[in-house]
């Protein structure tokens, strides 16, 4: 059984690239909805509408866990998608939370999402659920997804919609930035010429990876090693592009097969 993973567009690679380097042995299937994509600026009830969609079509794989590997829809969605399939949910946000608290020494934090999950205040909640007294300043950055979804993410490519987007928070008091989409990983380089050494970037990746690993473990379903998975790959939008930027990202061949929504 695999993992499946959805996200608005590319983003979501930026999780499976860590999940495949943490549990190599496991089998993922990806989706993103790049024909739809971005989900920042859309209401909350249309991204529970995509995401619950996406979730049913991953679901005649018969996956043995879902992630939502998108801020957005892990803001507005995840509690829905939670009641609505039989089997482990993990969203983005409280792996990102958790890993901010680790990192912070001064507890001032900043967030740096889509205007969906800024709105949202989800990253304000999770952090205050783990540290009452943190202080967060966060930022709407509703450029930089769509940016990445072209495929320019080349630091020379970005360092001008990367400084134009993060301006409000050079100069705050901040020591970590949670990358709070998980297409900015794609803009790591950029991002943190703007914000400086001292500031540490977190990106949910690494803990949500972790955490993968931990649900599975404890419930017996870790793959048997030694068998090495072949992945899937689906989009909504243009495949040639998606492939393009997966297999740079992921750093391996994938094969990619399109899905034409029908949508009523
Ligand atoms: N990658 C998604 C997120 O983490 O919020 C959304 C990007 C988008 O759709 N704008």
């Amino acid at each position: 059984q695999a993992i499946a993973v959805l996200d608005s567009g590319v983003g979501g690679l930026t999780v499976v690239r860590e999940l495949m380097r943490q549990l190599p042995q496991e089998k993922v299937i990806y989706f993103g909805d790049t024909a739809r994509s971005p989900y920042g600026p859309r209401p909350a009830e249309e991204v529970r509408i995509f995401t619950r969609q996406i979730v049913d079509y991953l679901f005649q794989f018969d996956p043995k866990m879902i992630v939502i590997a998108c801020n957005t829809a892990t803001a507005v969605a995840i509690d829905d998608i939670r009641t609505h399939v039989p089997i482990p949910v993990l969203g983005v946000i409280s792996p990102g939370a958790r890993a901010a608290i680790k990192s912070t020494k001064s507890g001032i934090v900043g967030v740096i999402g889509t205007e969906g999950t800024i709105r949202s205040m989800a990253y304000e909640q999770a952090l205050r659920t783990i540290s009452p007294g943190i202080q967060v300043y966060s930022e709407a950055c509703p450029l930089l997804a769509p940016f990445v979804e072209k495929g320019l993410f080349d630091a020379e490519e970005a360092n001008a919609v990367v400084e134009q987007s993060l301006r409000p928070l050079v100069g705050k008091p901040i020591d970590c930035l949670i990358l709070g989409c998980t297409h900015y990983p794609f803009l790591t380089d950029s991002i943190s010429r703007v914000m400086g050494t001292e500031v540490t970037l977190i990106s949910s990746a690494d803990e949500t990876a972790q955490e993968i690993s931990t649900i599975l473990s404890h419930r017996g379903m870790l793959a048997a090693s030694g068998v090495m998975p072949i992945h899937q790959f689906f989009c909504s939008g243009d495949p040639e592009l998606f492939k393009q930027i997966a297999q740079s990202w992921l750093r391996e061949l994938i094969s990619i097969r399109p899905v034409v929504w029908q949508v009523p």
